[in-house]
């Protein structure tokens, strides 16, 4: 569905934000972004809305969120990439979101291989990205962000795993604020790839999400695998060690065995 009324301009933002399109609800913000990359939006074009009627995250789920109390957008990216690297992306969505919202709760943030990010072990946001390629190389991509800003109840399935900013701080939090210190995170972080490529993307990531030495599961499309995670592949893969071999594992769902809380970050 694309969007019937003129974008809100935002003056402060020099790219990422610079058009924000702006809906009371929608089925999906990345559906919708989508369909204005196809029709050459630019770079920084951002879709953003109060209520997702078809949500999305990774693999056909879904994706949950009250409205009106959090932040579901997604942002329309053009990065010179070849497609191997694609996989890199969310890692850098991660550690811009991450040092965000850090600016803005004082709490320590984790990252989750591949894209869930996590205060006190609890998933509060997720990102989706969805990309289209030509001759091997990446046309644009959508990258779609939801995050639990001020919801405090969640449906019985999501109870658990869940949380949000402000269960996790006890505070209201305003949600023009973060979405602004987020685009201007996340643009300050996608020009150092066009500075310096990938490899400080990686360490970054890596501050915020203590997995390497850990024993996982993963499981993908109903098998597990076990094993010790070594490190992230240049392309973004989990490596993992499994009966003295080493593997590369790209999608999956991992689970951190004898997960004690991470160690906060100085
Ligand atoms: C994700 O997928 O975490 C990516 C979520 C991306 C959502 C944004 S909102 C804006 C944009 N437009 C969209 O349509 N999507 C993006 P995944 O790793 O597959 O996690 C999905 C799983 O997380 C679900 O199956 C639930 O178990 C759980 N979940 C759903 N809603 C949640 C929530 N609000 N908080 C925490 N966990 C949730």
């Amino acid at each position: 569905m694309l969007p019937t009324r003129e974008p809100r301009r935002e003056g402060s933002f020099p790219r990422f934000g610079k058009k924000v399109y702006t809906f009371q609800t929608i089925d999906s913000t990345n559906n919708c972004a989508r369909a204005l990359a196809g029709c050459w939006a630019e770079e920084g074009t951002v879709v953003i809305a109060e209520e997702q009627t078809a949500g999305k995250g990774r693999l056909g789920r879904t994706w949950l969120a009250t409205p009106g109390e959090n932040l579901t957008f997604s942002i329309i990216l053009r990065p010179s990439l070849p497609s191997e690297e694609m996989n890199l992306l969310p890692l850098l969505v991660a550690v811009g979101v991450a040092r965000a919202v850090e600016s803005v709760i004082s709490m320590n943030v984790q990252c989750k291989w591949p894209n869930d990010l996590l205060l006190d072990g609890k998933k509060f946001a997720g990102v989706l990205m969805e990309g289209v390629l030509s001759n091997n190389a990446v046309d644009y991509v959508v990258v779609g962000i939801g995050i639990n800003v001020n919801q405090t109840l969640f449906p019985p399935e999501l109870a658990e795993r869940a949380t949000s900013l402000r269960l996790a701080t006890g505070a209201s939090i305003n949600r023009d604020t973060l979405f602004r210190a987020i685009l201007h995170s996340l643009e300050t972080e996608y020009d150092s790839l066009s500075a310096s490529g990938f490899h400080e993307v990686l360490p970054r990531w890596l501050s915020y999400a203590p997995i390497v030495g850990r024993q996982v599961t993963i499981s993908q499309d109903g098998s597990i695998l076990a094993g010790t995670v070594r490190g992230i592949s240049k392309h973004g893969g989990l490596i993992v060690e499994t009966n003295g071999e080493e593997r590369v594992v790209f999608a999956g769902d991992v689970t951190i065995l004898n997960m004690e809380p991470y160690a906060a970050r100085n």
